[in-house]
């Protein structure tokens, strides 16, 4: 297959990098959403989410008319669809964005054709995405039907990149092909070897999905394991990041840290797709799940017994007279993604304890409508030392690191992420 245009369904945090990176090579690249104010944005050459060198890369990729965004997809040669695949209230996969992908791509199709799967995705999901195509297009024949013969080929390629680094990591990172039949994995393998300079390994669209999804359960346990110690080392007096530290001096040991919990759309979402196609196996899995979920419940208690002691200890106070600074909201350091952000959820549940919360967050400039409070503001940090009574430090931002030391000597001072130890 000789690919001269590729449609990207989805510009959001991996879409628009990928299509991005296959129109620096100078293949055509039609990036799809149903955003408008997205496909405006990218049209003029600008981003509309934040990502280190994102911006140079898109900007080159338009002005030289390679790149181009549209809410409905164009014939290409190659479909690639990178859309969310959250889970619904009882954490259950919620395949529509997939399905409304591959709807609005079937009328488009043509013998051919190479349709990638880039979304996270539960086991059996690129199978079901040849069914929904085949049953758009009966004229056509689908590789769950017609297998190594069929007109349209049908992968998975699961995209690894890690926010903040996505630029080099689409490039560099070795990947994981699946097709649904060898020769679908073949052609899925062509393509990727246009961009990729990392190892790109072939297998089954099942192995691939499997794949995928135990790369960030293996960080969801790791993670949950640091966070497990944390609640451990608290109870028994000792300091946990230092315990880290020593126990890292083993050759063979590798802790992560804890933190106030995980967020994401990826590591807090994606075990549970496991857990969902093989509930009574994944009992690990599931219970790393609960840990880390847990752990922000675990920071609001810490939070709520240095109120009441302060309580304790002027009682003439009420709950309005205590300032509490939060520091930090997004899911992690230096982002300004506030998706899934333990972090946020913690922020608001310490002003739905009634006191005056400060929230110093450096790389968003206004904070999201769901913290629009009364008791609740924006400040800069010098501002939140000077007027909290207990500082609470939820994400390890660089300007937070720099201040190290002024923050260090707050004396009611809760440090999720081991910034001060
Ligand atoms: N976290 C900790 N302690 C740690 C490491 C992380 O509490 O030691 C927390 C972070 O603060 C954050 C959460 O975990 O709240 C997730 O952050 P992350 O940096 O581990 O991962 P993501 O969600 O940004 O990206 C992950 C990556 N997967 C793995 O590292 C296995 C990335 O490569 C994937 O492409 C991405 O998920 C995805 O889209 O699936």
């Amino acid at each position: 297959m000789n690919v001269s245009k590729i449609v990207v369904m989805g510009l959001g945090y991996v879409g628009l990098p990928t299509a991005a990176v296959f129109a620096s090579r100078r293949i055509q690249v039609l990036g799809v959403d149903v955003n408008q104010q997205a496909v405006d944005t990218i049209n003029r050459g600008e981003i509309h989410i934040v990502e280190p060198s994102l911006d140079i890369v898109v900007r080159a990729a338009v002005t030289e008319g390679y790149l181009k965004a549209a809410t409905q997809p164009e014939p290409a040669d190659a479909f690639l669809i990178a859309v969310p695949t959250p889970f619904k209230d009882d954490k259950v996969p919620d395949l529509a964005y997939v399905e409304s992908s591959a709807r609005a791509i079937a009328p488009v199709l043509a013998a051919g054709n190479l349709v990638v799967l880039e979304s996270t995705s539960p086991v059996g999901t690129s199978e079901q995405l040849s069914a929904w195509l085949a049953e758009e297009r009966p004229d056509l024949t689908f590789p769950h039907q017609a297998g190594d013969a069929s007109d349209i080929r049908i992968a998975h390629c699961p995209e690894r990149v890690l926010p903040g680094q996505v630029i080099r990591e689409l490039v560099e990172n070795d990947r994981v092909i699946g097709g649904i039949t060898p020769t679908c994995a073949t052609e899925a393998l062509k393509l990727y070897k246009k961009v990729v300079q990392g190892d790109c390994i072939t297998t089954t669209a099942r192995t691939a999905e499997m794949a995928k999804l135990t790369e960030n359960s293996f960080r969801d346990i790791n993670i949950a394991f640091a966070n497990e110690l944390s609640l451990i080392c608290d109870r028994l007096d000792i300091n946990v990041w230092e315990m880290i530290r020593l126990a890292n001096r083993h050759p063979r040991v590798n802790i992560l840290s804890p933190g106030p919990g995980v967020g994401g759309h990826c590591i807090a979402v994606d075990p549970w797709f496991i857990v969902d196609s093989a509930p009574e196996q994944a009992r690990l899995i599931r219970l790393a799940r609960e840990v880390n979920d847990h752990k922000p419940d675990w920071v609001l208690q810490k939070v709520t017994g240095m109120m009441e002691a302060l309580h304790r200890d002027l009682p003439g106070r009420t709950r309005q007279d205590i300032k509490v600074a939060c520091l930090g909201v997004a899911f992690k350091p230096d982002i300004d993604d506030l998706r899934e952000s333990p972090a946020l959820k913690i922020t608001r549940a310490i002003a739905e304890l009634g006191c005056q919360v400060l929230v110093v967050e450096p790389n968003v400039r206004t904070l999201p409508d769901h913290l629009s409070r009364p008791n609740l503001r924006k400040a800069s940090l010098v501002e939140a030392l000077e007027e909290a009574d207990i500082v609470c430090i939820l994400v390890r931002h660089k300007p937070f690191t720099e201040a190290r030391n002024e923050i260090k000597r707050i004396p009611q001072l809760i440090d999720t992420v081991g910034l001060v130890n």
